[in-house]
């Protein structure tokens, strides 16, 4: 057998692409709570909520009232993992509260409790991309380090609550987006900003910090925890063999090891001093904290993995959610999105990363967004999801037989969300349909795929039955 016998099979989602209900049970807006729908959600959004605005996770797929039948579903698929964030303005609304809010600890309580009654494992991560509104708006976000102590104060307690249901947390997720998704990853505006870099590079020592603290304190207050980092890691080719090419792929590459460079082996890599000098940046660093960064380093690398980029030196680059990044690869097709697909480079990701650190890596996030049928009879043969879904697994078998470590594979959107990137619903990652369009139109319905079915032979063989063709019988 190649894959482990507790090698976790599961799947991934953000609550605040699947929650709704945001403003229920005493829960405040966070930085997704004001985002619209469309590509160009990051470039035309306001602080406050407009009238007549749709904003796709408000109600977003109403997770948070129908949670215990969604687990059933994942669980009859036979999930072992099931990853998904605390919605940090839950539990404190503004996030600089003194208190946290009871009605919010207690969902989680039950989420969990859900989780653990099918025997899956609870898999959170502490921040995806939902800083409570308030802190970006009163300290001007990560920029300013006061967060630390509020992150501080949030981890401390979730730490406490949830010691004996949750063993595997991500301090971040996609940290690396501080670069290219700076609202999202690190809840700063750097739009007006005369020295942007000066900006998200302060931002992200703010997080290292807070997430070093959050390592300390979650192993003193469980030794057992594993706290990892969260990257999107997808690879960068360079477009030419011309070396300046070559070069800037490797030096924007870097950028994003950068962050996992720092979070597993506690300290700021060499080339940094350079990037500081050229780009004036300086940066406000307290007392303790490198000696910090050095104690609370992670235990291991969870990433993100979806497609491939191909770079040019000065092209201009876009980030990996949303937008369309880099040159076509004639090499590659692409979905329907333009995310060239690209399993090799998932083998490329695990060999390099554990080449560089040798810490279990965790594929926290792979998935095809894509549109969906419905048959006449009601079925979805979703066989290009079945396709990926197939040559990246058998990729992570060919890493693991290289010597990689992988602690496990969550899929993203195991049930369909709101995207990330864009807001829609219409690009489904899904197993599970959920009806309902970009516009907020829809019953909520679920329905099973044939991915559905797929998925869970993948998992009752533990990786060895990778065939799909009974599932794209159209009869
Ligand atoms: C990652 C994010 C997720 C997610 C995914 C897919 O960057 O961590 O939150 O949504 O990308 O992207 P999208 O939703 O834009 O298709």
């Amino acid at each position: 057998m190649t894959f482990p016998v507790d090698f976790l099979w599961g799947g991934a989602i953000a609550a605040n692409q699947a929650e709704g209900a945001y403003n229920e049970d005493g829960k405040g807006l966070s930085i997704a709570d004001v985002l619209p729908v469309g590509h160009e959600r990051f470039d035309n959004f306001e602080l406050e909520i407009q009238d007549g605005v749709f904003y796709p996770s408000h109600h977003a797929v109403d997770f948070y009232h129908t949670y215990k039948e969604d687990i059933k579903m994942l669980a009859d698929m036979g999930l072992q993992c099931f990853r998904t964030s605390i919605a940090w303005s839950r539990i404190f609304p503004n996030g600089d509260e003194e208190t946290p809010n009871e009605r919010a600890l207690q969902f989680y309580d039950d989420l969990f409790n859900t989780l653990l009654l099918y025997n899956i494992e609870p898999i959170v991560t502490i921040s995806h991309f939902e800083t409570p509104l308030y802190l970006v708006k009163t300290y001007g976000g990560w920029k300013n380090r006061k967060l630390i102590e509020y992150y501080e104060r949030y981890c401390k307690v979730i730490f406490e609550r949830y010691k004996d249901k949750v063993k595997y947390w991500m301090t971040f997720n996609e940290i690396n987006h501080a670069h290219t998704l700076p609202f999202l990853a690190a809840a700063i505006l750097v739009e007006d900003s005369n020295n942007k870099l000066q900006d998200i590079y302060q931002a992200s020592h703010n997080m290292f910090v807070a997430s070093a603290k959050a390592v300390l304190c979650g192993h003193q207050i469980n030794p057992n925890f594993k706290i990892g980092c969260m990257l999107s890691l997808s690879p960068v080719y360079a477009a030419e063999c011309k070396p300046e090419d070559v070069f800037s792929s490797y030096e924007l590459r870097r950028r994003s090891l950068f962050y996992s460079d720092v979070q597993l082996r506690g300290e700021y890599p060499r080339y940094f001093e350079r990037i500081k000098k050229e780009n004036n940046i300086h940066l406000e660093i307290g007392n303790d904290d490198l000696d910090i960064i050095r104690k609370g380093t992670c235990d291991y690398l969870g990433f993100s993995y979806y497609r491939s980029s191909l770079h040019e030196d000065g092209m201009k680059i876009l980030g990996n959610t949303g937008g369309l990044l880099g040159k076509k690869n004639p090499y590659l097709n692409e979905t329907k999105w333009g995310w060239p697909i690209d399993p090799l480079g998932l083998r490329y990701v695990c060999n390099e990363l554990y080449d560089r650190y040798q810490k279990p890596l965790f594929i926290v996030e792979n998935g095809l967004g894509t549109r969906d049928t419905i048959m006449e009879d009601g079925t979805i043969i979703d066989e290009e999801r079945m396709k990926y879904l197939k040559d990246h697994v058998m990729m992570m078998k060919d890493s693991i037989e290289d010597g990689v470590e992988i602690l496990g594979y969550t899929w993203w959107g195991p049930i369909d969300i709101v995207s990330a990137g864009t807001g829609e619903m219409e690009k489904r990652y899904g197993f599970i349909y959920v009806d309902k369009d970009n516009e907020g139109n829809g019953s909520l319905e679920r329905k099973i795929k044939n991915s559905f079915y797929y998925y869970k032979q993948i998992i009752e063989t533990n990786g060895q039955n990778l065939d799909y063709q009974k599932y794209i019988y159209t009869g």
